[in-house]
Parts: C-alpha cells; sequence; structure tokens
C-alpha cells in the first residue's frame, strides 16, 4: 500500500496525485484541525482509557496495544516477530510458535487483526492476527496478552485478506494475496507465463473451536480462479452464511501489474456462500488433497509450545458445485470490502474508482435467483452490476479504500489519495462530512465498527505518510494514527499520536470487556513445566550427557542457584528458570553474558522458561535479572564458571539441598 502513489497509469490517478500534492503543504498552519486541543484526549494518571486498540504493527510483524482516547502504547503483543523486550522466539518455550513448513520464520508482515465474536458483538475472548508473507494465522489470548496459537495456511501466497470471521468466530478466513500454481497438482514448477492456466487462487475457512479454546483447524479451501484476493468481510444477521472477497486483477497478469492488472473497468466481489459449501462437502462433494503445513499451540498449564505437522486439506471446486461463489463486478481495482452492521449492504473501495459502490444483499439473492448474470468467469457466475446495486456515492473523495460504520446509519471511508476520511449516509449514498489526514490514511477504524453493534464515538485513521508532521527522525518517519470524535454531527480531531511499525487495519473494544479477565499471575501449583522449580528446596543442577539442566528459582531479590561450576566447554547449558512470585506485576529478568542466539528472559509471576546457551570460551559469566523488580534489583544476579572440556572440576551449585 505504500506504493500506491507512484501508480501513473489513469487520467484518474493522475488528477489525484496532483490533488494529494496540493493537499499536502508543508507549510498549513491550519493543518491541526480539532477544537479540543488535546485535552479531550487526556485521561490522567489513575484513570483508565475507555477503549482498548488493537493496532497492527506490518511489518513489525507485532501488535501494538493502546488505550483510547489517551493514545498511550500500553504492551507490544509480539506475535510472528522474534522480540528481544520479552525472549520472545528467543527462549525454548516459545520457539515452536515461529515454526512453519519452510522452517524456523523470526519475521512476518501483520496487516489485519479482527475480535472474536458472538451474534455478530465483541465478546472479549481472542484477538486473531494474519501473516502476510508467509500464509499463518495466530490467535491471540486476550486474558493473558500473548499470543496463544498459530496455523498455516497451505496452497497460498500470502494471506492478505484474513484473519476475517463469521458472526460466531465459526469460522476465520485466509485468502491468498498472491494467486500460486496449485501445490495439490504435485507440480509447482511451472513456467510463470502459464499463469492463465496454471495459478489458483485458494479461499480458505479455518474452522474456529469456538464453543471452547478456540483451538483453528483447517475447516476447507475453495480453489478460485488466480486472481489477487485482497480483502473481505463476513455476512452480517440477514447474510449471515455469506463471505465476502474483494479481487483485483481479474486480467490475470503476472507481470507489471500496476499497468497489466488495472487494465479492466471492473474487478470483482467474490460473494460466497459458505454455509452451501458445508453442504457440499457434507454430500462428499470435496476432495481431500494431501498438504504439509504446521500447527503451533501454547500450552499454559506447561507454559510450553508444541508444533505439529497436518496433512489433509478437504478442497472443493466452485465450477463443481453451483451456487457456492458468485462474481460481483467491482469498479476499479477494489482494495477494501465491507459489510454494514445490518448485513443488507457491502461496499467496495476501488483505490482507482471515482464513486463508492454500495451492493444490496437483498437484491443480490434476487439477481441470483431471476439469474440476472452477464455471463461467467471459469464456471462462476458474474452477477450484473446494476441488478446488485443499491448505489454509488458521487465524488467521494480519491483513492477510497476501507469502510467502517457507526451503527446510526453512517459509513466513513478512509481515502489515501486525497487524504481525508469521509462520513456518508448508507441508505441515500450522500456525503455529509470529510475530515482530513495527515496524509495518505490507509485502514480506519470505529470501535466495534465492523460488527453488528458499533460502539461509535471514535474514528482513528491509520496514515502512511507523515512528513513534517513530528519531529525528523533521520530517512525514517513514523507512521500515524489520528483520532476523531464522531459523537457529533462533525468529524473532529482531537489527538494525533505515532504508532509502531505500520498500522494497517485496528480493532478497539470497550475496557470493561477485557479488563476484568484480565489475568495477574500463573499459579504455581497449576505449573507443569517439566522443568519448573516450585520452590527454594527444589533448585538443582543436573549433567545428561553434554547437556546441563539448571533448575533455577527466582525472587526477589535474588536467584537460586547463583553460582554455577563444573560446566565444561562443548556443553550446552538450558537455564530453566521459574519466577516464585505470586504478585500482580512483579515479573524478573534473566540474563547471561555472551552466548549465541540469546536475549533475555522475561518471567512473570510463576512461569518458567528455559534459555539454551552454549559457552564459546572458558571463564566465568556473569548473569543478572534485567527487570527491575525491588531497591535490591541491582544485586540480583549470580556466576557460572565454563572450564575446558577435559577439565575434572564437578559439576555443582550453591542449592539449599547441598546445605
Ligand atoms: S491493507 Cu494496508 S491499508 Cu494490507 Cu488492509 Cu489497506
Ligand atoms: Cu529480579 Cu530485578
Amino acid at each position: 500500500m505504500r506504493r500506491l502513489t507512484t501508480i501513473f497509469v489513469s487520467g484518474v490517478v493522475l488528477t489525484a496525485l496532483v490533488f494529494f500534492m496540493i493537499g499536502c503543504p508543508s507549510t498549513d498552519k491550519t493543518a491541526v484541525t480539532g477544537s479540543g486541543q488535546g485535552n479531550e484526549a487526556f485521561v490522567p494518571p489513575g484513570k483508565h482509557d475507555d477503549f482498548y486498540a488493537f493496532m497492527s504493527g506490518g511489518f513489525s510483524g507485532q501488535i501494538g496495544v493502546y488505550g483510547l482516547p489517551s493514545g498511550r502504547l500500553l504492551r507490544v503483543i509480539p506475535v510472528f516477530s522474534q522480540d528481544a523486550e520479552k525472549g520472545y522466539g528467543y527462549y525454548e518455550e516459545t520457539k515452536p510458535l515461529l515454526n512453519t513448513s519452510h522452517g524456523f520464520i523470526q519475521w512476518d508482515d501483520l496487516h489485519h487483526l479482527q475480535l472474536s465474536v458472538t451474534n455478530g458483538e465483541q465478546d472479549g475472548r481472542w484477538l486473531f492476527a494474519n501473516a502476510n508473507n508467509t500464509p499463518r494465522i495466530a490467535r491471540i489470548d486476550l486474558r493473558t496478552f500473548r499470543t496463544a496459537e498459530v496455523i498455516e495456511i497451505p496452497n497460498t501466497g500470502g494471506n492478505h485478506a484474513s484473519p476475517f470471521i463469521t458472526e460466531n468466530t465459526e469460522y476465520i478466513v485466509s485468502a491468498t494475496r498472491f494467486s500460486v500454481p496449485n501445490e495439490y497438482s504435485g507440480n509447482t514448477d511451472v513456467p510463470i507465463e502459464t499463469y492463465k492456466e496454471n495459478f489458483k487462487g485458494a479461499l480458505t475457512f479455518v474452522k474456529c473451536d469456538n464453543k471452547n479454546s478456540g483451538e483453528m483447524s483447517l475447516g476447507f479451501q475453495i480453489l478460485m480462479p488466480g486472481f489477487n484476493y485482497d480483502l473481505s468481510r463476513a455476512g452480517k444477521d440477514k447474510s449471515h452464511g455469506w463471505f465476502f472477497f474483494s479481487c483485483y486483477n481479474s486480467e490475470q497478469a503476472n507481470t507489471m501489474l500496476e499497468i497489466n492488472a488495472s487494465q479492466k473497468d471492473k474487478d470483482f466481489i467474490a460473494a460466497v456462500n459458505w454455509k452451501k459449501a458445508e453442504e457440499y462437502i457434507a454430500q462428499g462433494k470435496g476432495k481431500m488433497m494431501k498438504a504439509s503445513y504446521i500447527h503451533n499451540t501454547y500450552d499454559e498449564s506447561t507454559h510450553t509450545a508444541k508444533s505439529e505437522t497436518l496433512t489433509d486439506v478437504m478442497t472443493i471446486d466452485p465450477a463443481e458445485c453451483p451456487g457456492i461463489v458468485y462474481y460481483i463486478p467491482t469498479p476499479k481495482s477494489p482494495h477494501g470490502c465491507d459489510v454494514d452492521p445490518t448485513g443488507e449492504y457491502i461496499v467496495g473501495g476501488g483505490k482507482l474508482a471515482a464513486i463508492i459502490p454500495v451492493y444490496s444483499f437483498t437484491k443480490m439473492l434476487d439477481a441470483i435467483n431471476a439469474k440476472k448474470f452477464d455471463g461467467d468467469f471459469n464456471g462462476i457466475p458474474v452477477l450484473n452490476y446494476q441488478a446488485v446495486l443499491h448505489g454509488e456515492v458521487k465524488k467521494p473523495g480519491l483513492g477510497p479504500l476501507h469502510t467502517e460504520f457507526d451503527g446510526k446509519g453512517n459509513a466513513y471511508t478512509s481515502f489515501f489519495v486525497s487524504s481525508e476520511i469521509v462520513k456518508w449516509d448508507i441508505k441515500e449514498c450522500k456525503v455529509l462530512d470529510r475530515a482530513p489526514t495527515y496524509y495518505s490514511v490507509g485502514h480506519l477504524l470505529v470501535p466495534g465498527g465492523d460488527t453488528r453493534k458499533p460502539h461509535g464515538k471514535y474514528v482513528i485513521g491509520m496514515n502512511k505518510i507523515t512528513k513534517d508532521r513530528y519531529l525528523p527522525t533521520g530517512p525514517e518517519l513514523t507512521q500515524s494514527a489520528q483520532l476523531y470524535d464522531i459523537s457529533g454531527d462533525k468529524m473532529r480531531m482531537i489527538l494525533d499520536f505515532p504508532t509502531i511499525g505500520e498500522p494497517h487495519y485496528a480493532q478497539a473494544c470497550p475496557a470493561d470487556l477485557l479488563k476484568k479477565n484480565s489475568l495477574k499471575s500463573y499459579k504455581l501449583t497449576e505449573n507443569k513445566h517439566p522443568y519448573a522449580t516450585l520452590g527454594e528446596k527444589e533448585a538443582k543442577v543436573e549433567r545428561k550427557g553434554n547437556d546441563v539442566h539448571i533448575y533455577m528459582s527466582s525472587i526477589r531479590s535474588h536467584f537460586l542457584p547463583d553460582n554455577v561450576e563444573g560446566v565444561k566447554l562443548g556443553d550446552v547449558v538450558y537455564f530453566h528458570v521459574t519466577n516464585l512470585e505470586q504478585d500482580w506485576d512483579v515479573p524478573h529478568g534473566f540474563a547471561v553474558k555472551g552466548g549465541a542466539d540469546c536475549s533475555e528472559l522475561l518471567l512473570m509471576p510463576g512461569e518458567t522458561q528455559t534459555m539454551k546457551w552454549i559457552p564459546k570460551a572458558t571463564g566465568v559469566y556473569p548473569f543478572y535479572c534485567t527487570d527491575f523488580c525491588s531497591a535490591l534489583h541491582q544485586e540480583m544476579q549470580g556466576y557460572i564458571r565454563v572450564s575446558p572440556a577435559n577439565s575434572s572440576v564437578e559439576l555443582k551449585a550453591n542449592t539449599l539441598a547441598k546445605k
């Protein structure tokens, strides 16, 4: 999305670009609008924010948790990238979460988030996130604000239209951004110019154990024509049972997409009847395919993640199963695809379109029944545009991307090229208000604005470019979020704050939904980690061949043992550290000098984590606590001695057992 301004292919865009450059002067004194002068967003110390906002970190692979309206960054949740701040992906227990069929991957590009829903309303249980690069979906547990599960999506290349979910979190979808040679054909080594024959675009429906643990498994995959599937939303209420996916590159170009995929006036939104797909599969119309993909789960009782390889995928061919997919023609190179709270209206965001098309679900069903088709694409019926259209928002702005709703009949659409948020009336398709953003807004969010019950109150624009808006920080400038009050007729900007990584989509929910469930510590009595040290008396050292296991406890303000000797070159040392505290907000850290692939441990009360440490030279190495935990935090330290491989120093440590 960052490079959208470099498209020079159509008159519309060229005009748009000029407009953009004019609309973005570097000395615009009136640029800070909003009558609040920042006061409205101020939440004094001791008072809590009204909302949690979860913002994707984009190419940081993480999630930023902010309070609203203060804009305070409260936590960064590591998901797809290693995070040295928390040791995530460095310590042994979390490494399996980053396993894929391509091996251990330390990074990804996280674009979208969605909170779990029940009856189309936020239920505060889980947060889902997509990996756009190596296709995966993660589930974050909102009791702990930690990644609990990651599942890989086979036969796809880039998981962009994801992790959007159905009304009761029955399914989380994943649609391939890049179509790829069909993995199940057994031959993916094909000439790229055979794109049209050989490349497929899979839409994957990942099942969620929505009544219990939330655990994910692959439900089924629909093998679609080879387009680029971009964004999606589930139907709601009357349209429950359907899912809508935008796609571009219906030209099926495989090179220079900025020109070659911008030829047609209209691409498509694919309307998918997933309930009908379930019926076909129940009737045995699906095909089970062999694949290899990874599923990683974190077990809270052992504080440890494990990885398993799965091998089966149920697939379904829409050409052989009439009634599961219809294409709705959509101008032009659509990006966003959003469904209003009633489930009746489907909004397309054509990046190069001069209007916003709004489709009617009722009209769509009528058109399907009356067979108002304009031909088909590979056996998938193409619906007549006019027959499905509710209306077009005329002259809304330039470069429409995404739309959210306030539950009062209004929609808010972001415009990348003209840098603004536009409020419009859904029924009348009439523009009501517009507010500038600084600059080039991508996604926007209204708390609950994608659900059946939006909480309204605010809209946040997430901007790709900040140029002159903040103090310069060298060539790379921060991206930003801008908070507008939408409780009145006019949008008013009340806060502007920098964000981590590149925020694409974000979600917000009332603080009360999560606050009461937030975990304060892990119970030591429930700690089932095989290497836990559940009291200081259990601290010990053990040699198993070249492996040295140190069962270490930590409590204010010492480690036990804190002197270890008898480790030899060639040994692999495992520090299994348990935090014996049972109070809220008392983590201990742990770090040793040197050692390959090392980070720190950051142990929550009651938790056990393991650092693998391979010394490279003899000597005495200090270790210490990295988190300021008490007045004597600086005293919380120790030593480990490493001797030559042939040394006769016995393994020993100052544990209570020995005294
Ligand atoms: S995308 Cu980034 S602004 Cu990946 Cu949802 Cu539209
Ligand atoms: Cu424990 Cu500082």
